[in-house]
């Protein structure tokens, strides 16, 4: 059979509407809403957007991977009674892994570099790739360079490739090596001592290096592929690290990482840490990050993932990076980045970070071990919406804003068996922010339309626990039993609009499965 797109031709459209007029208010039979209604209080705040979802020019595929993870490489190391977090045994996390569509592992952080005091050993190697093939993801894996040697990285790159190649992705050399601070020794002033400075690692010191420990670990593995620079937002070190370097030297992937908001604890308040990871302020750092290197990239035909990212470095920020706010951010940026060419990304997670020089439990995890597995935090949620709606083909959407106010992103996909629309309401807080609905208007015909919304209790960006997704919460065995709810279609020939409420701080994810033939 052919794939439905070939014959789904048109144009559809979304319009959400914000407090609608008495006037034009959905009747409630046909308003599909989440489990408690949502209905608009004011029409005073009355306004319209429409989302164009343009279903006959779908785009490049996601890929397969493009969901991941990235850990402190001290994750790997055994706990104080020697149980090990990646191990084939650990069925929660499996079930996690599974359950958020994790498909990419990357093994880093400042604890398999910089501030390295202790890097995994072949048994925890071992426990990790037993881990991954049970989990069915590929690696990314970093070797130390600060401070390291080629021929110790040489030595594990082969222990790896020898066993464990299937599971590979790429090795990286350098954890974020554009914020090494180096000691450079002054010419001594007559007479008196030399002196030494602090100084950043510059780039022609690090492609030096790159290329010298390239060639001692390909010496031993040939077969090991490679990804850089993995700095952090840093363009200008991608640019360079892809004309130095390319398929020639093994390098099948360009890696950056991404904290859009800085420092964690540098948030002035938690109202305002939220207010900028759900406002325009981030994306026009996505936007300006990806003017940096991803066109080059792509032009050289080497894809580009965001190998470590979450919304604040320094573990997070308190009140901001743990609440149901970064539920939203987590499915808004992966989108946006989808959209964009990003070939995948990695939240960083895990049970602890480093935070400075020091590991500790991070406020911006996507889940963390509790008794009898996981407990999954906002974020987790934010990932599993965009498995449920992120697999397939990107369609084109515009999104009309009539209302400056509203704060909604919309994100089309094409699935195998269905059209997939995420609609994100990051509006929050007063009134103006208040109940909006979402109205579709399918100009091709649709045997069914189902949705399923990702919420937070009495709609609070700021809650810590209690959210769900289709109604369901994710076990702390790692698993989800969420549910499809029907939507009312009006008619399947008439363009007349599906109504659907959208609560402030919600995301929804519909889905519009077509008839067949949709053209006969
Ligand atoms: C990144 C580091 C990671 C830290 C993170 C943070 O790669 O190891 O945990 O910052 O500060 O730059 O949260």
């Amino acid at each position: 059979m052919r794939p439905f797109y070939m014959k789904c031709h048109g144009v559809f459209t979304f319009i959400a509407l914000a407090s609608l007029p008495a006037l034009f208010r959905p009747p409630a039979a046909a308003a599909a809403s989440p489990s408690e209604p949502q209905r608009p209080q004011s029409a005073a705040l009355s306004q319209t957007v429409v989302v164009r979802v343009d279903t006959a020019h779908p785009g490049a595929s996601l890929p397969r991977d493009f969901i991941g993870l990235s850990f402190e490489a001290s994750q790997l190391l055994p706990d104080a009674n020697g149980l090990r977090y990646f191990r084939p045994g650990n069925k929660p996390l499996l079930n996690l892994f599974r359950t958020l569509g994790i498909r990419s592992l990357r093994i880093g952080g400042n604890s398999s570099d910089r501030d390295a005091n202790h890097l995994p050993d072949r048994a925890d190697l071992d426990s990790l790739f037993a881990f991954a093939k049970a989990a069915n993801v590929k690696v990314i894996y970093c070797l130390r360079l600060l401070g390291g040697n080629p021929s110790a990285d040489a030595q594990t790159a082969k222990y790896i490739m020898d066993r464990y190649a299937a599971q590979m992705a790429c090795f990286s050399i350098g954890q974020e090596p554009s914020a090494y601070k180096i000691a450079v020794t002054n010419a001594p002033a007559a007479g008196g001592p030399p002196t030494v400075r602090r100084e950043n690692y510059p780039y022609s010191l690090y492609a030096a290096n790159w290329k010298s420990f390239e060639n001692a670990i390909v010496a031993a593995a040939p077969n090991a592929e490679f990804c850089g620079p993995s700095v952090h937002k840093n363009g200008k070190w991608a640019v360079d690290f892809m004309r130095d370097f390319g398929r020639p030297d093994h390098v099948t992937l360009i890696t950056e990482h991404l904290y859009p908001g800085g420092a964690g604890n540098k948030v002035p308040s938690p109202a305002i840490g939220i207010d900028r990871m759900l406002s325009p302020r981030f994306t026009r750092v996505y936007q300006s990050f990806y003017d940096s290197f991803v066109p080059a990239a792509l032009s050289n035909g080497l894809p580009c993932r965001l190998e470590e990212v979450n919304n604040y470095y320094n573990g997070g920020a308190a009140g901001v990076s743990d609440t149901f706010a970064a539920a939203l951010w987590g499915l808004h940026f992966m989108h946006w980045w989808a959209a964009h060419g990003a070939a995948g990304l990695n939240f960083h997670t895990g049970d602890k970070v480093a935070a400075g020089h020091s590991l500790r439990p991070s406020k911006y995890t996507a889940f963390f071990t509790s008794e009898n597995g996981f407990n999954v935090r906002p974020l987790g949620y934010g990932i599993k919406a965009f498995d449920l709606g992120g697999h397939g083909k990107i369609l084109p959407v515009h999104v009309q804003n009539l209302d400056t106010n509203l704060n909604l992103a919309a994100y089309g996909v094409l699935g195998r068996d269905a059209v997939y629309v995420t609609l994100i309401n990051q509006g929050h807080g007063p009134v103006a922010h208040g109940s909006r609905l979402a109205i579709v208007t399918p100009r091709a015909r649709w045997s069914r339309a189902e949705i399923l919304y990702l919420l937070a209790p009495d709609n609070n960006v700021a809650a810590t626990s209690g959210e769900t997704l289709g109604n369901s919460a994710i076990s702390n065995r790692g698993k989800w039993n969420g549910s499809w709810r029907p939507l009312p279609i009006p008619s399947q020939r008439a363009s007349v609009p599906i109504f659907i409420a959208m609560p402030p701080s919600s995301a929804a994810i519909v889905k519009l499965i077509p008839s067949k033939p949709v053209h006969p």
